[in-house]
């Protein structure tokens, strides 16, 4: 995980370094059936030469709404290795191989529960690190779990997605303090106000948000208040 090969030299190169860094986390790899089979550094999960044999690793997406029903929007830093200056949902990160975010230490018969489980606790994590929002805020039990999609999607240059990815939402009260080496801005955003940011050939918005406004987003933002958490162990496959 460090800048020891001319490998990593060369896939880094021009890089930032607190985002270099990043690429040492340990990512959960997983099976087509989303069970975990071993770990995988956030370097080598996304380089596509990895993705193209196969590789597949688990993710989260967070959807936050305000009271108004707004929803919270980032605009990814210049600094992300990946979809960098990107429009997209509130936050998005990978639990990691670790017991709190595999969900292992919860205990519970049920492993979708836990998988669950352990990406609301990498939810709270990263909303703290990308956007500055206190766990108290964003308490593990206002995070609903919506479904899972499995997507693959090539960035620029070597690297690229492939995840199942956790779509959780949850209403908050949220104060919102970013780190600038994460996000380079953030809006709240109404329906019609995303609708007319879609239309803006100047703004770009990350694949995976597309998919998720495309298939699901606008359903659920009409019921917002009714939205019940699913328990399906149903994968979409978005491929
Ligand atoms: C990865 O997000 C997760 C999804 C759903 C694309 P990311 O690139 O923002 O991860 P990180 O914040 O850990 O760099
Ligand atoms: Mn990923």
């Amino acid at each position: 995980g460090t800048l020891e090969t001319d490998g990593d030299k060369d896939v880094f190169s021009g890089h930032d370094i607190e985002q270099i860094k990043l690429m040492a986390e340990n990512c959960i790899v997983l099976d087509y059936d989303d069970t975990p089979i071993g770990s995988g550094t956030k370097k080598l999960c996304h380089l596509m030469e990895n993705i193209d044999k196969g590789l597949l690793h688990r993710a989260f997406s967070v959807f936050l709404f305000d009271s108004k029903d707004n929803l919270l929007l980032q605009q990814r830093a210049t600094e992300k290795i990946t979809f960098a200056d990107m429009w997209t949902n509130t936050c998005c990160s990978h639990p990691l191989c670790v017991d709190t975010e595999m969900g292992s230490d919860k205990g519970d018969i049920n492993l979708l529960e836990n998988a669950v489980y352990g990406a609301k606790v990498a939810a709270q994590r990263k909303l703290f690190h990308e956007l500055g929002i206190e766990a108290e805020d964003v308490p593990l039990k206002d995070f609903k779990y919506l479904t899972r999609i499995h997507y693959m999607s090539p960035s620029n240059g070597p690297w690229g997605e492939h995840e199942i990815d956790y779509i959780l939402i949850i209403r908050a009260n949220a104060k919102v303090n970013p780190n600038v080496n994460e996000v380079r801005d953030f809006k709240y955003v109404s329906k019609d106000e995303l609708k007319a940011m879609f239309k803006n050939p100047e703004l770009v918005f990350t694949p995976w948000f597309k998919l998720i406004c495309e298939s699901y987003l606008f359903k659920w933002w009409d019921d917002l208040n009714n939205l019940k958490e699913s328990t399906s162990d149903n994968i979409d496959r978005m491929l």
